[in-house]
């Protein structure tokens, strides 16, 4: 049976990183809904990760999307993070929003559009100096809509050597994650449409470059914790970008299509040393709440997380392993069953306690007043959008 104590140790030390871009303005290509007092500028955004934090204990780090989070002074935006608690997390680079972008970023036919692609991206590793950030995450929407329109080999090509570039630039403790996305916005080829395409890449780059998960971004019916597994067994699982989704990148709250596939992600993850601190997965939510309240959505989303991750801590590993050695195909899915039904609330709810927290994080929130205060205080200005 699981040591109660243990993993409570676990819960507690788990880390879940939150994306600046969470708490803007987010819809669909064809409506933005605003929400009122939300924030206008990259510190607003951290008041509000702040809150997050506070009533939840475990996500302290917060990623940023440059240029969305642009601001003259990053080691102040650093400083004011560490005030109330936070730390920057992870520095998401953006070669997707520019007209030149239109053929793509580094893999673009056009030397000079790589360079500035690349320009960009380098510019990225300025800021993780200036912020402290271990992490630069990638994603490029390169790719082709039409067959014939780029040669796809040449266009890896392009891809290894401008990432390359960027690695040699890394310095020591900062590392390349490397997502990928089955397609959108390109439809016939994606430059990095999958695991194996950013592992061979991460493979030739070296120790510094590392595969995230985005959950969101795979075709319906695939495997998700077989490519956790396999990535956490070659060390080269850099984290995830958690999210949801019942069709395609639909950047739901994480947990919510479908809690049992994060459940068998988590197995994986809790089996194979990927909470250890020494493993460094960065557990990231990459999410948009569209129409539901922005901050509790936040929330949910970390609580989800932790319910997962404990029902994952509760599965009782000498009973599957004795299972799966005596081939009891029906032993071995109940042990994993039994802990993904076991209501893990309560336990949650305990820990909170045990370190000061409200039990109900939601509840906390909504009685804190922040979002009244919020609501009052943030008139005027631009509300920051995805893409703002
Ligand atoms: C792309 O769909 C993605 O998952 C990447 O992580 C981007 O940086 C992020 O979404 C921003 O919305
Ligand atoms: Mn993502």
């Amino acid at each position: 049976m699981p040591d109660i104590a243990a993993v409570k140790t676990a819960l507690a030390d788990q880390r879940i990183e939150t994306p600046s871009w969470g708490y803007g303005n987010s819809g669909t290509r064809f409506k933005v809904f605003a929400q009122a007092g939300v924030p206008r500028t990259p510190y607003e955004k951290l008041q509000d990760a702040a809150k997050v934090h506070e009533f939840t204990g475990v996500a302290p780090k917060v990623s940023l999307h440059i240029p969305w989070d642009q601001v003259d002074d990053y080691a102040a935006l650093g400083a004011y993070a560490k005030e109330r608690g936070l730390e920057l997390g992870a520095i998401n680079s953006n070669t997707f929003q520019d007209d030149d972008y239109k053929l793509g970023s580094v893999c673009h036919p056009d030397a000079k559009v790589r360079r500035k692609a690349v320009g960009h991206l380098l510019r990225c590793v300025d800021i993780m100096d200036e912020t402290g950030s271990t992490d630069l995450k990638f994603w490029f929407a390169d790719g082709t809509n039409y067959p014939g329109q780029d040669d796809i080999v040449a266009r890896q090509d392009r891809l290894a050597e401008a990432l390359a570039e960027v690695y040699e630039r890394l310095g020591e403790n900062q590392r390349i994650l490397l997502e990928y996305k089955f397609f959108e916005p390109a439809f016939y080829t994606t430059d990095v449409p999958d695991w194996g395409t950013a592992y061979a890449h991460c493979l030739k780059l070296g120790s510094k470059a590392q595969v995230v998960v985005d959950t969101g971004h795979h075709a319906p019916g695939t495997n998700i914790e077989f490519i956790v597994a396999l990535l956490l067994r070659e060390g080269k699982l850099g984290g995830f970008d958690f999210n949801s989704r019942f069709y395609a990148d639909d950047d739901l709250m994480v947990g919510s299509a479908d809690p049992f596939q994060l459940f068998r992600i988590m197995h994986e993850v809790t089996k194979n040393g990927g909470l250890k601190a020494e493993t460094n997965v960065a557990f990231m939510l990459d999410q948009c709440h569209n129409i539901e309240a922005k901050i509790p959505a936040v929330i949910r989303s970390v609580m989800n997380v932790q319910e997962s991750t404990a029902k994952a801590l509760l599965v009782d590993m000498d009973r599957l392993a004795a299972a799966q050695r005596d081939g009891d195909v029906l032993g071995a899915n109940e042990a994993l069953m039994d802990a993904y039904n076991t209501d893990v609330r309560p336990l949650l709810r305990e820990l909170r306690e045990e370190q000061g927290l409200a039990p109900d994080p939601i509840a906390a929130y909504r009685a804190s007043g922040w979002q009244e205060r919020i609501v009052a205080d943030r008139v005027g200005g631009d509300q920051a959008g995805w893409g703002a």
